[in-house]
């Protein structure tokens, strides 16, 4: 195929770019289920992209959507402008939130959806005269990205050591709900932990809820490893919220679009948060798209001063760029027209059995499930963290199956077309390599 490009410019992101260079792993295209290498191999996408392409690759009604409007609109200022595809997005998307989160502010990732989230919430309590709202809690082991918002409530060590005296004052952080000792080997939802949610009381103990803006989650924990909430965990951070105050934010950026069985995670847990950040699967991954989902009283509570003045002053070049906005109207016609957002549900049993069939191979120390979602921990070489979960993917990656990994865990998330026969394969490979 084609020659090796020159790899020395390219800075990449979240990767070992030296280790990388020595043996690059190149992707050259796409199709449903699959990519294929520069070097023309097959590979089963067992993660969507990056938990992104629900719908799988290739899908010409976008690729056709998308040159229709660089033809028609290229861009459109997003500022005291509008263009018809931008209104009919935030419609559309609004139509499958959970109940009163109709009001949609478009970003160009999941980093600046929860920026923008976290910013609403401290200006809806300004606003109101609750100005004293300043901090924000977060989890230990969440991920919201990689702004410094993002990084201010996340929970991951090695994205904040480093710039840990430039994060956002007053933050604090919930335990994480990862249990083995109680939860190992769950189906679902954990049987154990709901009473860590109860912790936020300790919080509110501690600094008083007057301090307190927003509590940002994960309903499920993506990145740090497919941590599941516990049965009753996010109703009762709901109640201690409502109790207090509180904002409650909903990090949905690879729980939205149908990853759980539902449109939402809130909507298959039953709870329903202030806001909502979402990006990924909305445009099921192939233009940058990022939004926030508010409920209409918050979003009216900014719509109460004289008309002529901005009531927010924050968003991107990019909020709701036509050919995104394109991308995202096309995606959510093949969502609805193939019951993406809810065929998780329907696979969700023989995912299951297929992810808890690896129990017994060599160091699995748990295999968790949701939806068409799964985490498979392995027992860590001792003064190596990582090193086995990383082997482990490389040699998927060789024998044809694409995985994520984080510290020891491998994370499955793979577009929602599968058909069972993926799920043999993708499993068999697994099984052959463990
Ligand atoms: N919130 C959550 C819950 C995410 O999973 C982001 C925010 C940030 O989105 P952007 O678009 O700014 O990257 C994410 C991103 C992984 C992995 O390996 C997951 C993400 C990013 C990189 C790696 O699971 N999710």
């Amino acid at each position: 195929m084609s020659a090796q490009p020159d790899l020395d410019a390219l800075w990449m992101p979240f990767t070992a770019n030296r280790q990388f260079k020595q043996a690059p792993r190149l992707l050259a295209r796409a199709k449903g289920m699959e990519y294929f290498t520069a070097d023309g191999r097959r590979v089963l996408d067992g993660a969507a992209g990056l938990w992104c392409v629900n719908a799988g690759h290739g899908r010409e009604e976008i690729a056709a959507a998308v040159a229709r409007q660089l033809e028609t609109l290229d861009y459109a200022p997003p500022f005291q402008m509008g263009h018809g595809p931008g209104f009919e997005l935030a419609t559309r998307l609004a139509a499958i939130c959970p109940p009163g989160l109709d009001r949609i502010f478009f970003t160009n990732s999941g980093s600046e959806s929860v920026d923008t989230a976290l910013k609403i919430a401290l200006a809806y309590h300004r606003l109101r005269g609750e100005g004293t709202r300043t901090r924000l809690i977060g989890r230990e082991r969440g991920y919201h990205g990689v702004g410094f918002g993002g990084i201010t409530v996340g929970g991951i060590v090695a994205n904040r050591r480093t710039w840990s005296a430039n994060l956002i004052p007053g933050a604090d952080h919930l335990p994480h709900t990862h249990d083995l000792a109680r939860n190992a080997w769950s189906r679902g939802q954990p049987a154990h932990g709901a009473e860590l949610a109860d912790d936020l009381e300790r919080l509110i103990a501690l600094h008083d809820a007057s301090t307190i803006a927003a509590v940002i989650v994960e309903p499920v924990a993506g990145s740090t490893g497919v941590l599941l909430p516990p049965k009753g965990y996010l109703e009762r951070l709901r109640a201690i919220c409502d109790a207090h105050g509180i904002l409650l934010i909903f990090d949905e950026v690879i729980t939205g679009f149908g990853r759980t069985g539902a449109p939402f995670a809130s909507q298959e847990f039953g709870v329903t948060p202030d806001l909502i950040t979402m990006a990924k699967g909305l445009t099921n991954g192939c233009v940058p798209m990022g939004a926030v989902a508010v409920k209409q009283a918050i979003h009216d509570a900014f719509m109460q001063g004289p008309p002529g003045v901005i009531e927010l002053f924050h968003g991107y070049t990019y909020s709701a760029h036509p050919v995104a906005c394109a991308a995202g109207l096309a995606t959510l016609d093949i969502y609805r027209r193939e019951g993406l957002l809810t065929r998780a549900k329907e696979l969700s049993k023989r995912w299951e059995d297929a992810v808890h069939g690896l129990r017994g191979r060599p160091h699995v120390i748990d295999t968790r499930n949701y939806g068409l979602i799964a985490g498979i921990e392995f027992e860590p070489i001792p003064g190596k963290p990582g090193a086995r979960a990383f082997d482990i993917f490389l040699k998927c990656f060789e024998r044809g199956l694409l995985v994520r990994t984080t510290g020891d865990i491998l994370a499955l998330s793979p577009p929602l077309i599968i058909e069972p026969r993926h799920i043999d394969e993708m499993f068999g490979i697994l099984a052959d390599v463990l």
